[in-house]
């Protein structure tokens, strides 16, 4: 069954932008994978996610017809792939050969006449590099080569549906090399022939590679080959046991394939016919029709993709963690810095202009006009109190601490902060390599220098900032009663009433005794006056305490903050592999889930 190609969306570019971004990813983090040791079964989960975006996902979005499919023909070293190959072609042309490891790129077998145009999409395979002239299959290379072949009848139908490839193995020692060339193509392929001899059926590796096989979703079709023909129904219901019932499950199929004479093999379209149409049998009906079968390879390549994005990115979970520690020990070093700064200068600092304000606020509470004369009148009556506290105010004074200068005090506050991180890095830099490079950008980086200048940067903007702040808050503290004459003239009248309170209340004390009234009043004008100081003063503190506060905000938000963050994402920065890690960290689970909504979108209801 065919299916037109599809007209170009106007979409189309996004996706591919999309694929092509995810695919880079995905290999960026495959190669920084490889470079550590423990994370090997890991890289090839990432290669097989980059093969499966740009071999199965991005050809589909672009609108390619799903004939032919690709079935991909794997399995250990020597297994018999390349003669698998051959009774599936019908032909000799795969080289089956006693040396294990033999095939050592894949290659693609196609019906000699048919469309190669698959090869030409965008990104095909990858880094793969398609040969033009004709190479034996033992060629180590990053490559892959299109044979074709002439087909009989059998084969014919298969191959106008399908290109099959034959693939390298891996399980030799030499396959470590070439693995990710296997995988490449298995991202391609809409059906997977898996082989297994009767020698190594249960070996690890190759298990392993069909588990990772099966949870990507893929159709396999599993064939034991070599046994005595007697074995093979025992050989088959062994295999399904020991080993297929321990794996995921999938649309799979097995069947035997005894070992066949050299005559058999050298015939595969005549003599070794009767394995070789149950096998063919058992791929064709897993792509007919072929767009169901391309249909379910794309929406299985988005599930396995949605599905394993957290597990496929854990890779870095050492990584993240190391960056997380090391944030942790900046953000302490950044509360510390402003714990001293607030201890050390802040506090200390008595911020004069506050008191000026609170002599304004007092001379502004004093009546204006006729009322001066009730002022100016309290003010004589007042005048032993203003002597005696003019007075106790000298003697028991304690001389102020002196105020630090605030420069000095931030760059000190610096510089153990700087110390503590840079013994950090020294303790932990044996523990990973995020370490290591903090402690390498201390020692040679000029990463301290760095924090330096931008120190400067940020006190500059902070004075800028601060510029009139203080002087601001204190003006505010008169201004605002200035500007507001309802309020003045209620708490003027507030205190004028308590003046008079007060005098009203010593000469009703007094009674006559004008001797007692000289002495009352006084005291009641003093007394009255020292209660408004009091709230004045209380109210002028509270303004000098906000100020304070807002003084630290500043810090934060010029100094402290700005050099935290920047020294959290120091190790990701400058084109290091952090921050390519974390770029791709970043961007891989939105593209995933864009690229899964453009599949759903596309497949419609059926899938
Ligand atoms: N006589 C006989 N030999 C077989 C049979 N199946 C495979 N062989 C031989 O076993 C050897 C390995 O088979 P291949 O098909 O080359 O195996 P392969 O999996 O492609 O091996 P590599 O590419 O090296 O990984 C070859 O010499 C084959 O001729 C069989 O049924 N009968
Ligand atoms: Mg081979």
């Amino acid at each position: 069954m065919s299916t037109p190609a599809t007209a170009e969306t106007p979409q189309a570019p996004a996706h591919r932008a999309l694929i092509s971004q995810l695919s880079d990813d995905f290999s960026w983090l495959e190669t920084y994978c490889r470079q550590q040791p423990d994370q090997a079964p890991h890289s090839s989960q990432l290669r097989l996610a980059a093969a499966l975006v740009r071999n199965t996902v991005g050809p589909y979005l672009d609108g390619q017809r799903p004939e032919p499919l690709h079935t991909c023909v794997v399995g250990g070293a020597s297994a018999g792939k390349s003669t698998v190959v051959n009774l599936l072609t019908g032909s000799m042309t795969a080289e089956a050969n006693p040396q294990a490891g033999f095939t050592r790129h894949p290659i693609a077998y196609t019906s000699a006449n048919g469309q190669i145009d698959w090869a030409a999409h965008l990104s095909f395979l990858g880094p793969l590099q398609r040969l033009t002239e004709p190479a034996p299959s033992n060629l180590d290379r990053d490559v892959y080569q299109v044979r074709r072949v002439a087909t009989d009848d059998f084969s014919k139908s298969l191959l106008a549906n399908f290109v099959v490839w034959d693939c390298p193995d891996m399980t030799t020692w030499a396959a470590s090399g070439y693995i990710p060339r296997l995988i490449e193509v298995c991202g391609l392929s809409d059906v997977l022939v898996y082989v297994a001899s009767d020698e190594r059926y249960n070996d690890e590796v190759p298990t392993q590679f069909l588990k990772l096989l099966l949870q990507a979703g893929k159709p396999v079709v599993v064939c034991l080959c070599k046994m005595r023909e007697a074995d093979a129904q025992a050989f088959l219901a062994h295999f399904k046991s020991a080993v297929l019932s321990k794996l995921p499950g999938g649309a799979i199929n097995c069947l035997a394939i005894p070992f066949m004479s050299a005559q058999e093999l050298a015939n595969p379209a005549g003599k070794a016919a009767k394995y070789r149409i149950q096998l063919l049998n058992q791929v064709a009906v897993l792509g007919d029709p072929a767009s169901t079968a391309r249909r379910r390879s794309v929406r299985m390549a988005t599930n396995f993709l949605l599905a394993a994005t957290d597990h496929l990115l854990s890779v870095a979970r050492k990584d993240l963690a190391a960056m997380q520690n090391w944030q942790t020990v900046v953000k302490a070093g950044q509360t510390e810095f402003e714990n001293r700064y607030r201890a050390e200068y802040l506090n200390t600092e008595k911020f004069r202009r506050f008191d000026e304000a609170l002599v304004r606020l007092l001379e502004l509470l004093e009546l204006p006009g006729v009322g001066k004369i009730v002022s100016n009148t309290l003010w004589v009556l007042r005048t032993p109190y203003r002597l005696l506290k003019g007075f106790l105010g000298k003697s028991m004074a304690r001389p102020d601490a002196p105020t630090q200068p605030e420069l000095p005090v931030l760059e000190n506050s610096l510089k153990g902060w700087l110390d503590h991180l840079r013994k950090e890095a020294a303790r932990h830099s044996s523990a990973h390599p995020v370490w290591a490079h903090i402690e390498k950008g201390f020692e040679s980086g000029g990463l301290e220098q760095q924090v330096r200048e931008r120190f400067q940067q940020g006190f500059r903007s902070f004075q800028l900032g601060l510029a009139d702040e203080v002087e601001r808050t204190a003006r505010g503290i008169y201004e605002e009663l200035e500007k507001n004459p309802v309020l003045l003239n209620t708490l003027r009248g507030g205190k004028f009433a308590i003046d008079m309170g007060a005098i009203v209340a010593a000469v009703l004390t007094a009674g006559h005794t004008v001797a007692l009234d000289i002495l009352l009043v006084p005291v009641a004008a003093a007394v009255s006056q020292q209660l408004v100081e009091l709230l004045g003063s209380k109210y002028v503190d509270t303004q000098r305490e906000q100020t304070r506060d807002r003084q630290l905000a500043l810090v934060q938000q010029y100094i402290s903050a700005p050099l935290a963050d920047w020294m959290i994402q120091w190790p990701a920065t400058g084109g290091s592999s952090f921050e390519r890690l974390q770029l791709a960290l970043k961007r891989i689970p939105p593209a995933v889930q864009a690229l899964d909504q453009a599949v759903t979108q596309k497949l419609g209801s059926t899938f």
